[in-house]
C-alpha cells in the first residue's frame, strides 16, 4: 500500500512566514576580502540564514567568537539548524552538547588532554605563579628603589666568578608538591654574556650519550656561544634585563653586581631517569631579585632568593635536546626582561597569559634570528596543540600541569596572530616597552604600529580568520602567511610567513577515546592538518576570548549555491560569523 504524507497547508504557511521574517545575508558569488567573512546579524529574529551562490570547490565554516570577559555556557551560543546544498534542505540532527566543558573552565575539563606522546615542555609553575603575582606594597617600595635609587650597592662587584669557581644555589627539587634543596655548581664557562654553572651530577667529559643527562665541555661551551648569540639579539628588540643597560651605570651589572646572566644547569625536579611525559625543561623566578639568601612566602609557598640575575636549565633536556633549550633560553630571558619593563620599571604585574605569549612570541622572532632548528620553533613545538585543542580554553585561562601544553599553544597562536598582521616584530618591541600589561599592552602596541585606536575586541575578533586563511587564502583577511620583517637598533628581525593548514596535528589525535570524550569526528572525515572544526551543530561552550569553528565534510568543496540557517544565540556576547574560503 503506497501511503502519500501530506504536509498539512497551515505547517507550510507558518514555515514560509517563519523563514521570510528571518534576516537573509547574500554574498556577492566571487569570494573576495569583502565577502569572505559575513557577520549574522540576526535583528531580534530566531533565526537567519545565510546564502552563497555560485561557489567553485569552496568551504564554509560558522565561527562563533566571544570577544567579552566572561565565559558563555554552550546552551547560550546558539546553533545550526538546518543547511541546503544546491537546493536541497538537510536538517541537522539535534545539537550535541559539551559535557566535559564546564562554565567557568576548569582543568578538570580537559581531561582528555592528558598527554602521552612525551615529553612536553612546561614551566615551573611554583615560579610561574611566583612571577605573576602582582608586587605587594612592600614590594613596590623595593621595586621604586631597584628602578630609581642612584645610590644602590649594585656597581660592577669587585671579585666576579672565574672558571672553576663554586657556589651553593637554591633550587627547586620538585614541582608538586614544592619542594626546594641547595645544590653546589662549578662554574664551566664564561661567556661574552653568560656565565654557565653546573653541578656535578650533570658533567661528565666522557658522556658519549645524549641521554644520561650529563654535558661534555663542548656540549657546554656551545650552550654559551647560543646564549651569546642570544642576548645582543633578544635585548637589541625588547630591552634590558634589570642591570643589563650599560648606559644605566647605577644599576649596570643587577642584583649580583654581574653583569652576566647566570645559567644553572641540574636536573629539575631530579626525573631524569623517570621517563616523565611533562618536562620542566628551564624557568626564571622573580624571587631572585629579593637580597641573596631573603625568603618570602607567597600562597603558602616559601621561596628562597638567590640575589642574582639568572635561568635554572634541566640537565637532560640540555643533552638530549639543545635546540629546545636554546629556546628555553630565549623564552626565559623574555620573562628575566619583562620582570625589569613591567615590575620593576612599571611597579605593575604581568599577568600570565600575557607574560607567556610574550616569550613565546620572542621565540619565534629570535629564534629565527639566531637559527634554532625548525624543531625548537613554536609553530612546530607548539601549534600542533592548538589545531585540536584550541577552543577547550579561552585565551586568558591558564591550565596548569599536564593541560599547560594546551595554554601555551593558546598564547602562542594570539601572539604569533598579532605579529603577522599588526607589524611583526615591531609590535613585539612595542608590547615589552609600553607602560601598559594584559589586554591594554596589546590594544596599545597595535595602535602604535597601526597609528589609530584599535580595541582589544577588535583585534580579537580578526584572530579565527587567521585560523581559517592559510596559504593560498591570506588575501581574504587575516593570516599567519605573511613575512614582516623590522630594523632596530641596526640589527633586522623578522617573522617568517607559515602555512597553518600544513601544520599537523598533535598525534594525541589519533586517540580513540580522546575523539569520543570531545565528539570528535572521524580522522578520514577531517583533515589531519590545519585548524580542526568542530561538527557543525556540535554546543560548546564559549570561554572568555575564545572561538570556535564549525563546518562538516558536506560543507567542504561545496560547488553551486548554499544556505546555512542559524538559530540566534541568546547571549549577546556571541557573534557569529560565516567564514567562506
Ligand atoms: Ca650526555
Ligand atoms: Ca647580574
Ligand atoms: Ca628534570
Amino acid at each position: 500500500m503506497n501511503t502519500k504524507v501530506k504536509t498539512p497547508a497551515a505547517f507550510v504557511l507558518l514555515t514560509l512566514l517563519f523563514v521570510s521574517c528571518a534576516p537573509t545575508v547574500l554574498p556577492v558569488v566571487s569570494v573576495n576580502p569583502s565577502t569572505a567573512v559575513t557577520k549574522l546579524d540576526f535583528s531580534n529574529q530566531s533565526k537567519a540564514i545565510y546564502t552563497a551562490e555560485g561557489l567553485s570547490n569552496q568551504s564554509i565554516f560558522l565561527v562563533k567568537v566571544n570577544a567579552s570577559g566572561s565565559g558563555i555556557p554552550f546552551g547560550q551560543t546558539g546553533n545550526v539548524y538546518s543547511y541546503s546544498l544546491g537546493g536541497r534542505t538537510v536538517s541537522v540532527a539535534p545539537a550535541e552538547s559539551d559535557t566535559l566543558a564546564g562554565s567557568p573552565i576548569a582543568d578538570s575539563d580537559l581531561a582528555a588532554f592528558a598527554l602521552t606522546d612525551g615529553p612536553h615542555r612546561v614551566d615551573s609553575l611554583p615560579a610561574q605563579r611566583y612571577n605573576a603575582n602582582p608586587p605587594s606594597a612592600s614590594e613596590v617600595s623595593w621595586l621604586n628603589g631597584m628602578a630609581r635609587s642612584s645610590l644602590t650597592s649594585t656597581a660592577i662587584s669587585a671579585a666576579l666568578p672565574v672558571e672553576g669557581a663554586t657556589k651553593s644555589f637554591y633550587v627547586q627539587l620538585t614541582s608538586v608538591p614544592y619542594t626546594t634543596s641547595t645544590i653546589t655548581a662549578t662554574l664551566r664557562k664564561s661567556g661574552e654574556h653568560c656565565r654557565v654553572w653546573v653541578v656535578a651530577d650533570s658533567f661528565s667529559n666522557s658522556s658519549g650519550n645524549d641521554d644520561d643527562a650529563k654535558l661534555t665541555q663542548t656540549e657546554i661551551d656551545a650552550l654559551a656561544a647560543k646564549f651569546d648569540a642570544i642576548y645582543p639579539a633578544e635585548t637589541g628588540l625588547i630591552g634590558y634585563e634589570y642591570g643589563g643597560d650599560p648606559n644605566l651605570t647605577a644599576s649596570y651589572g643587577g642584583k649580583d653586581g654581574d653583569p652576566k646572566i647566570s645559567i644553572l644547569v641540574y636536573d629539575i625536579n631530579g626525573d631524569a631517569a623517570s621517563n616523565a611525559s611533562f618536562i620542566v625543561y628551564g624557568y626564571f623566578t622573580s624571587v631572585d631579585y629579593l637580597d641573596a639568601n631573603a625568603k618570602t612566602t607567597v600562597n603558602g609557598i616559601e621561596y628562597t632568593s638567590n640575589g642574582m640575575e639568572m635561568f635554572y636549565i634541566d640537565s637532560l633536556v640540555a643533552d638530549k635536546m639543545p635546540q629546545q633549550i636554546y629556546s628555553t633560553l630565549i623564552h626565559e630571558f623574555q620573562h628575566m626582561i619583562n620582570y625589569n619593563q613591567k615590575n620593576i620599571v612599571l611597579n605593575s604585574g604581568s599577568p600570565t597569559w600575557y607574560n607567556e605569549m610574550l616569550s613565546l612570541m620572542t621565540e619565534e622572532v629570535i629564534g629565527t634570528k639566531v637559527g634554532i632548528d625548525a624543531t625548537g620553533l613554536p609553530w612546530a613545538s607548539r601549534m600542533p596543540y592548538h589545531l585540536v585543542g584550541y577552543s577547550q580554553t579561552g585565551l586568558e585561562y591558564w591550565a596548569s600541569g599536564d593541560y599547560a601544553g594546551i595554554s601555551y599553544a593558546q598564547a602562542y597562536a594570539f601572539g604569533s596572530y598579532l605579529m603577522h598582521n599588526f607589524g611583526g616584530p615591531r609590535l613585539l618591541h612595542e608590547l615589552e616597552g609600553n607602560a601598559y600589561v594584559g589586554r591594554d599592552s596589546v590594544s596599545q602596541a597595535v595602535a602604535a604600529v597601526k597609528g589609530s585606536a584599535m580595541s582589544f575586541a577588535d583585534v580579537y575578533r580578526g584572530y579565527p580568520q587567521a585560523l581559517l586563511f592559510t596559504r593560498g587564502y591570506k588575501d581574504l583577511g587575516y593570516s599567519y602567511d605573511t613575512e614582516v620583517s623590522w630594523s632596530n637598533n641596526g640589527i633586522d628581525y623578522a617573522c617568517p610567513a607559515y602555512d597553518l593548514g600544513a601544520i599537523g596535528k598533535s598525534s594525541y589525535f589519533d586517540d580513540a577515546a580522546f575523539q569520543s570524550a570531545l565528539y570528535w569526528p572521524t580522522q578520514n572525515d577531517y583533515p589531519e592538518s590545519g585548524i580542526s572544526y568542530r561538527k557543525l551543530n556540535y554546543l560548546w561552550d564559549l570561554p572568555s576570548y575564545g572561538v570556535s569553528i564549525h563546518s562538516s565534510e558536506q560543507l567542504q568543496d561545496v560547488t553551486g549555491s548554499a544556505s546555512i540557517t542559524v538559530t540566534a544565540p541568546t547571549n549577546p556576547n556571541v557573534e557569529m560569523y560565516i567564514v567562506v574560503r
